[in-house]
C-alpha cells in the first residue's frame, strides 16, 4: 500500500547542488533547515591546527568554502523534484495500474531516475585509475626569478592547486598499499593559465620512447584471459616484458625498492621525470628536473604490513590523506629544482637530460628550493573533483617549456585525447575542477557537453564584426611564447641516440646507495615477485639482468628462487653512491603519526590520559585500544576507547605504547585478562594483543610501555633493550622516548630480523 508522502524532514544528499538557492525562494518552504546528518565518522582524533595553520577557510577552486562546515544538509529544507524542477510527492513506489498491477511507461520519474543511474558512471583511467586528491595553496619563494619568468614562481605569489595522487596499474576501486609506482600530479591555477606538472614518485620511467607505452601497460595490467592479478606486477607477463626491454631495469628497481609501497601520500617525493626548458625575462634558457620534497621525509611501508593493510584498510592511502587534511595536519612540500645549463647536447656530467631512465644525483646537481605547497582542504565531491579531473603536461605557462625528450613528446599528445573518451567529449576544461582561474577567451565552439552559452558572432580570427577580438597577446602582455629551439638538421629515422642504451650504470649507481637494510627489501621484493611467475625462462632471464646490476643482488635472488646465479654479461660501472637516494640516515617530524595506546580496565588509567594528550600536543594521532568499546572507568574520568582489540590491528599505528599498571613491576601486565579486564594467570595474556605486539615487532615499529609492559613484551619474546623498544616508569616518559625513535621511522637496527 502507498506510504503517505510529505516533504520529507531529511532531504538526501545533493544531486544537482545548484538548485537549491532557488527552490528556497518558492512559497510554501518546508519548516526549518534539519539538523546535519550523522554520518559514521572515524573515530580519529582532532589534531589541534598549526600555529601557521589557523586562519579564514579557504575558497576551493569549484568556488565553494572549504574547511569544517559540511555540506551534508546542502538540500537541507528543499522539496525532492524532477531533474526540471517539478516537485515531487514520491520518490518510492512507480507509478501502477494498481497496487499489484503493471508499471506503466508513462511514469517520468521512474524512467529519469533509472537513466540517470545507468549513466552514473564513467571510464576509469586507463591507468592511474585509483586516486586521491586534495586542495591547497603554493607560495612562490622568488628564487626561480633568475631562470623563469612564469609568474607564479615569484616571491610571495599565492596559487591554489589541486593535486591528485594515485596507484598506475589497479582498478578504481583497487587498493592503495599495492608495490606499484604513485602518481603525483598537480593543477597550478596560476593568473597566466594552468601548469599541470604530471609527476610520479619514482624520477625515472620504464621506457624512453613513448611508443612503447601500450606495451608496457598491456604487460603490467592484469592478464587479458581471466583479468588476474589486479594491481600488481608480481606476474609473468610483467616480467617477461622488464626482463627483455632492458630500459625498464632502473624503474623496475626503484619499484621492488622501498619505493613502491609508501607510508602515506604525505611522505612522498614527487619528481617531473623529465627534464623541462625554463625561459627567463630576458629569454635565456635553463634545463630543469622538478623535485617535490615532503616536509615529514620519505618513508614507507614494510612488504608484509603492506599485504596486510590491502586487506584490512584497502583505503589506507585516501583515508590517511583525508584525515590528516581533516585533521588540519596539513601535508606540505617543497618544490624544487635541478638547474643544467642548456646547451646544444642537453647533456650534464656526461648524463643524457634527454633520456628519462636516468636521474641526475643531487650530489652532482643539488635542488634548489622555489615554492612551498601545503594542502589544506579536502575534496567534497570524490567524482567531481578526483575522478574528473583532467592533467596535462602541455598546460604550461609562460617561463616553462618542454624538451624534446621523446617520452614527454607522446605524453603531450595523449593526454588531451584520453579526456575525450573518458570525459566525453573536448569540454572537459568547462568541469568546475579543470576550470583555469585565469580568464578564458578562446574560439572554441560547441561539442558535446557544451555548457557555457557564448556571444558574439565571429568565434574566428581575423574579424570585424566581433570588433577585431579576441586580440593577441605579445610577449611583454604573457603571451605563451615557444623558446626558439634549433632542431638540429638530420634525417627521419626510427632510433634512439647511442647514450639511450646505457640501461644498468644507474640501476647499479641505486643500488650502491641503499643502506643493508635497504637493499634487503629489494632482495625480497625481487624473490616474492619472480616467485609468483609460473614461467621459468621469464625467472633466468631475470636473474641475468639483475647480475648487470649487482653480482649480491642476483645471487641473493638466485637463491630465493632456488637457481644458479648468472655472470654479469656487460662490465659493472664503478659509481659513487648517491646517499640523498636512501631514506634512512634522518630524523623527521613525527606529525600526523598514530600510536595505539594499548589498556584494559585495570591499566594506569591516569598515567593513560596524561600519554594521550602528550600525544596529542607533539601533533600526533592517539588511539586507545581497549576489550570492549565504550570507555575505561566510565564511572570515573572516561577514557574512550576508539579500536578494541577485536578490530585493531596493528599496521594502522606507527607506534605501540603498552600502559602500565598501577604501581606494578614487570610481572604486572600478562597478569591480566585483557578481554575481561579481570585478574587471569600471568602465562596467558589476550592473544589479540600478543599478535599485535608482534606484529609491530616484526615492522621494525618503535614500541614503549611503562610500569609492567615488559611482561607483555617478555610473553612475544622481546627484552626491553632491544632497538626501538621504549619502556620507561610512566606514561610520559615512554612516550618521549617513543617520539625519539620515531623520529627515524622504523627502528632499523632490527633489520634483517625485522621483515
Ligand atoms: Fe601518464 N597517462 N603517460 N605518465 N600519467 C595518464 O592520462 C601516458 C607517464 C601520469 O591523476 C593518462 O588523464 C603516456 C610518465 C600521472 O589524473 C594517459 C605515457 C609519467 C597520471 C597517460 C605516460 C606519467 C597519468 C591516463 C608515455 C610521470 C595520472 C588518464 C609516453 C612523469 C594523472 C589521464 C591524474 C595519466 C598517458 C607516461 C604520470 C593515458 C602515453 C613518464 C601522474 O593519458
Amino acid at each position: 500500500s502507498k506510504t503517505p508522502q510529505s516533504p520529507s524532514p531529511r532531504p538526501p544528499q545533493a544531486s544537482h547542488a545548484s538548485g537549491t538557492a532557488a527552490r528556497g525562494d518558492l512559497p510554501g518552504r518546508p519548516g526549518p533547515v534539519p539538523p546535519p546528518l550523522s554520518e559514521p565518522t572515524e573515530p580519529a582524533e582532532p589534531l589541534p591546527p598549526k600555529a601557521d595553520q589557523d586562519g579564514p577557510a579557504t575558497m576551493s577552486p569549484t568556488g565553494q568554502a572549504t574547511g569544517a562546515e559540511q555540506e551534508s544538509v546542502a538540500q537541507g529544507g528543499a522539496y525532492l523534484t524532477t531533474a526540471q524542477g517539478t516537485r515531487l510527492p514520491d520518490t518510492d513506489h512507480s507509478l501502477k495500474a494498481g497496487a499489484r498491477g503493471p508499471v506503466l511507461l508513462q511514469d517520468h520519474h521512474l524512467r529519469e531516475k533509472i537513466t540517470h543511474f545507468d549513466h552514473e558512471r564513467i571510464p576509469e583511467r586507463v591507468v592511474h585509475a585509483r586516486g586521491a586528491a586534495a586542495h591547497g595553496v603554493f607560495l612562490g619563494y622568488g628564487a626561480a626569478g633568475e631562470v623563469s619568468k612564469a609568474a607564479f614562481l615569484a616571491k610571495d605569489v599565492e596559487t591554489p592547486v589541486f593535486v591528485r595522487f594515485s596507484t598506475v596499474l589497479g582498478s578504481r576501486g583497487s587498493a592503495d598499499t599495492v608495490r606499484d609506482t604513485r602518481g603525483f600530479a598537480t593543477k597550478f591555477y596560476t593568473d597566466e593559465g594552468t601548469f599541470d606538472l604530471v609527476g610520479n614518485n619514482i624520477p625515472v620511467f620504464f621506457i624512453q620512447d613513448a611508443v612503447k607505452f601500450p606495451d608496457v601497460i598491456h604487460a603490467g595490467k592484469p592478464h587479458p584471459d581471466r583479468e588476474i592479478p589486479q594491481a600488481q606486477s608480481a606476474h609473468d607477463t610483467f616480467w617477461d616484458f622488464v626482463s627483455l626491454h632492458t630500459e625498464a631495469t632502473h624503474h623496475t628497481l626503484w619499484n621492488m625498492s622501498d619505493r613502491g609501497i609508501p607510508r602515506s601520500y604525505r611522505m612522498m617525493e614527487g619528481f617531473g621525470v623529465h627534464t623541462f626548458r625554463l625561459v627567463n625575462a630576458a629569454d635565456e634558457s635553463v634545463l630543469v628536473k622538478f623535485h617535490w620534497k615532503p616536509k615529514l621525509g620519505v618513508h614507507s611501508l614494510v612488504w608484509e604490513e603492506a599485504q596486510m593493510i590491502s586487506g584490512t584498510d584497502p583505503d589506507f592511502h585516501r583515508r590517511d590523506l583525508f584525515d590528516a587534511i581533516e585533521a588540519g595536519a596539513f601535508p606540505q612540500w617543497e618544490l624544487g629544482i635541478q638547474v643544467f645549463p642548456d646547451t646544444p647536447e642537453q647533456t650534464f656530467e656526461g648524463i643524457d637530460l634527454l633520456d628519462p631512465t636516468k636521474i641526475v644525483p643531487e650530489e652532482l646537481s643539488p635542488v634548489r628550493p622555489i615554492g612551498l605547497m601545503t594542502l589544506n582542504a579536502n575534496t567534497k565531491n570524490y567524482f567531481a573533483e578526483t575522478e574528473q579531473v583532467a592533467f596535462h603536461p602541455g598546460h604550461l605557462v609562460p617561463g616553462i617549456d618542454v624538451t624534446d625528450d621523446p617520452l614527454l613528446a607522446g605524453r603531450l599528445f595523449s593526454y588531451l585525447d584520453t579526456q575525450i573518451s573518458r570525459l566525453g567529449g573536448p569540454n572537459f576544461a568547462q568541469i568546475p575542477v579543470n576550470r583555469p582561474h585565469a580568464p578564458v577567451n578562446d574560439m572554441l565552439r560547441d561539442g558535446m557537453h557544451q555548457s557555457a552559452v557564448h556571444t558574439g558572432t565571429a568565434p574566428y580570427r581575423p574579424n570585424t564584426l566581433d570588433g577585431g577580438c579576441p586580440f593577441l597577446a605579445g610577449a611583454d602582455t604573457a603571451a605563451y611564447v615557444e623558446a626558439p629551439v634549433r632542431v638540429p638538421e638530420a634525417a627521419k629515422v626510427r632510433e634512439a641516440p647511442a647514450s639511450f642504451s646505457d640501461h644498468f650504470t644507474q640501476p647499479r649507481l641505486f643500488w650502491l646507495s641503499m643502506t643493508p637494510p635497504e637493499r634487503e627489501h629489494i632482495v625480497a621484493a625481487y624473490t616474492f615477485e619472480l616467485s609468483k611467475c609460473h614461467e621459468q625462462a621469464v625467472k633466468e632471464r631475470e636473474l641475468k639482468v639483475l647480475a648487470n646490476i649487482d653480482p649480491q643482488l642476483c645471487e641473493e635472488v638466485a637463491t630465493g628462487l632456488g637457481l644458479p646465479a648468472p655472470a654479469a654479461a656487460v662490465p659493472l660501472v664503478p659509481a659513487d653512491p648517491s646517499p640523498a637516494l636512501s631514506q634512512l640516515g634522518g630524523t623527521w617530524p613525527a606529525d600526523g603519526r598514530v600510536i595505539g595506546i594499548v589498556a584494559d580496565a585495570a591499566a594506569d588509567l591516569d598515567g593513560v590520559r596524561s600519554a594521550r594528550q602528550a600525544v596529542l600536543d607533539a601533533g600526533m594521532v592517539p588511539l586507545v585500544m581497549g576489550p570492549t568499546g565504550g570507555a575505561l572507568d566510565p564511572e570515573g574520568e572516561p577514557v574512550a576507547v576508539q579500536r578494541t582489540f577485536a578490530t585493531a590491528r596493528s599496521v594502522e599505528f606507527d607506534a605501540l605504547l603498552l600502559a602500565g599498571v598501577p604501581g606494578a613491576g614487570a610481572d604486572a601486565y600478562g597478569a591480566r585478562d585483557a578481554k575481561a579486564g579481570a585478574a587471569r594467570p600471568p602465562e596467558a595474556p589476550d592473544p589479540r594483543v600478543l599478535l599485535l605486539v608482534a606484529e609491530a615487532y616484526r615492522h621494525g615499529k618503535v614500541i614503549g610501555g611503562w610500569n609492567g609492559a615488559e611482561r607483555l613484551l617478555m610473553s612475544v619474546g622481546i627484552t626491553a633493550d632491544e632497538p626501538g623498544i621504549a619502556v620507561a616508569d610512566s606514561g610520559t616518559a615512554a612516550l618521549d622516548a617513543l617520539t625519539a625513535a620515531l623520529s627515524e621511522h622504523r627502528a632499523w637496527d632490527r633489520f634483517p630480523t625485522a621483515l
